[in-house]
């Protein structure tokens, strides 16, 4: 067996918590029926056959009795903490259910059902991932599952392995993914089941019924951490703002979340540049102009969070993307494989408000909006150096007040990006036990012959034996978007609200803590101790269920 650290040694003994109603066997207390949050009628006409089902409530009851069956499990897209815990709850869900039950992991993702490559999860492997962080039990991947081929490939190898249902952990590409094969698989009449399971360290996979995406908690408090060391080294040597791009893809629950928890002098969030149509211009401004107040107090340093979306908000460049996302979808671009001469055919080939746009950006991210896009048609975010352009920018601002006569004081920067430092992060309490509950519900949905549903677990401010476990139809939370130039059934993205709690309290704070030095040094995560230090969910979840 590989050495192990201290640490992960006494972690692997942690046993994770279940809600009360898990704890033994369990009845499906069904709801009402559910609509999708959008175009119902499209969204039914495509899925017939899990469109509309009921809400679950798992209570204690009588299990049905079933006959052995095995599992088949999938983890997709990018790498959150808790995921070995989701497998974990899995398996110890699926062997209670009966000990000659089996667990196939497929490898590296999505791309592993369709290419058949698995492995079975034995006890011993099992008990080698048990509170860990990674996913690299199985590996992930981002092959997107999406074609009638696709599909066919996947029941060939579910069927040779007496695979009854299989478990899809991803986001909300990948959870629209287990959807459409569950909807496929249930026309087809096969016998499979499909269960997603909320993951992204993103925080945008949450609606009325999930409180939260896996992973986000512990992502969000090991940002913290790395930011709250910066500042306390930032106003040690006080010579410096530092930059600190972190990622979140579109939405900014990660960047707003960190400020919640560090107090920094500056957050941007995405989401209000958008409603208040801010230009680039305008965001680089905001930030000089509390660099020039802060200097005007003697403080020539500082901290930005930047959420790594925050350049597809500016309604100007997010205009140019839509633009640009039509124009690469087209089979004429498809057929470019020059980075080059797709540059000169996405120019040649957009609006000129549009062009404009994309010529005043610099060389470096122009390219990078035009250029590839990821397997869901994502602009690849977090490859834009936001943090240095920004910096850059501001820097250019100072320098023509300066010579206007304003008092700008010194402006050194430094750059961060925090993302992938975060994302395999050993699981806190929180993630720990919730996505082992997580894993462990989805047996119990698989039991009792759910198909389409996501497994959720609620309540989660609360002690862990009070959460309340169930299901939720993933058609609930779907409506039509473009991708990659066509609509397309895709689970709706949830953005930060800004008249949502948190972001409230952050926008009635922030000026306090632009001017001032308030910073908050949240410190390690910490698996024993005071409960009050080790098992507070994020603020972003304490301020919504407050
Ligand atoms: P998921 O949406 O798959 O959970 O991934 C989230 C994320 O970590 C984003 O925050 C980031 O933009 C992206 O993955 C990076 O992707 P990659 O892992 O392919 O570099």
């Amino acid at each position: 067996m590989a050495e192990i650290s201290a640490l992960q040694a006494a972690r692997a003994q942690y046993q994770p918590k279940l809600p009360k109603a898990l704890q033994g066997p369990v009845v499906a207390v069904e709801g009402k029926a559910t609509e999708s949050v959008g175009n119902q009628k499209e969204i039914k006409e495509l899925f017939p056959n899990t469109y509309g089902m009921p809400v679950i409530t798992f209570e204690p009851g009588d299990q049905p009795k079933l006959e052995p069956f095995n599992v088949g499990i999938i983890l997709s897209g990018g790498q959150a903490p808790g995921g070995h815990n989701v497998i974990s709850g899995l398996f110890d869900g699926v062997k209670s259910l009966n000990p000659n039950n089996k667990l196939y992991g497929f490898i590296l993702g999505p791309g592993g059902l369709v290419d058949h490559k698995y492995m079975e999860i034995t006890p011993e492997l099992m008990d080698q991932y048990r509170n860990t962080g990674g996913f690299d039990i199985i590996g992930s991947g981002r092959t997107k599952l999406e074609e009638v081929d696709q599909f066919e490939k996947g029941i060939q190898i579910l069927r040779e392995l007496g695979i009854k249902a299989l478990v899809i952990i991803g986001g909300d590409d990948s959870n629209t993914n287990a959807c459409v094969l569950a909807e496929y698989y249930a026309a087809k009449k096969y016998g499979v089941q499909v269960i997603g399971c909320p993951k992204t360290i993103d925080g945008d996979l949450k609606n009325e019924q999930i409180e939260t995406s896996f992973g986000f908690d512990t992502a969000c408090k090991t940002y913290s951490e790395l930011i709250g060391n910066i500042q306390r080294d930032c106003n040690s040597a006080r010579k410096y703002w530092h930059f600190i791009k972190l990622m979140g893809r579109s939405a900014s629950h990660i960047a707003l979340e960190c400020a919640l928890q560090c107090q920094p002098n500056i957050c941007l969030v995405s989401e209000e540049v958008e409603a208040k149509a801010m230009s680039l211009d305008d965001v680089v401004t905001y930030i000089a102009n509390a660099v020039a107040a802060r200097a005007a107090e003697g403080n020539n340093f500082g901290t930005v969070l930047i959420p790594e979306g925050i350049i597809e908000f500016i309604p100007a460049i997010k205009k140019l993307i839509a633009e640009l996302n039509d124009v690469l979808a087209t089979p004429e671009a498809q057929a470019l494989s020059n980075a080059d001469e797709q540059i000169a055919y996405v120019k040649s080939h957009i609006a000129a408000d549009n062009l404009k746009t994309f010529e005043s950006l610099p060389a470096d991210v122009a390219a990078q909006l035009a250029l590839d896009r990821d397997p869901h048609g994502n602009v690849q975010v977090s490859l834009i150096e936001t943090e240095k352009l920004l910096s850059r920018m501001v820097a250019a601002k100072l320098a023509e007040w300066k010579k206007e006569g304003k008092y700008v004081g010194k402006f050194g920067t430094q750059h961060h990006f925090f993302g992938y430092e975060g994302r395999c992060a050993a699981p806190s309490n929180y993630d720990a036990d919730y996505c082992y509950s997580l894993g462990y519900n989805a047996s119990r949905l698989i039991a009792n012959g759910k198909t389409g549903y996501m497994s959720v677990i609620k309540n989660t401010t609360k002690p862990a034996a009070e959460w309340i476990a169930g299901g939720v139809p993933i058609t609930m939370m779907m409506n039509l978007e473009k991708r990659n130039g066509k609509m397309k059934p895709v689970i709706r993205k949830a953005l930060v609200e800004l008249d949502g709690a948190p972001f409230k309290y952050f926008a009635s704070k922030r000026d306090e803590w632009a001017k001032q030095t308030a910073y908050v040094y949240p410190g390690p995560i910490q698996y024993w101790g005071p409960s009050e230090v080790c098992d507070q969910t994020t603020k972003t979840l304490q301020l919504e269920q407050a």
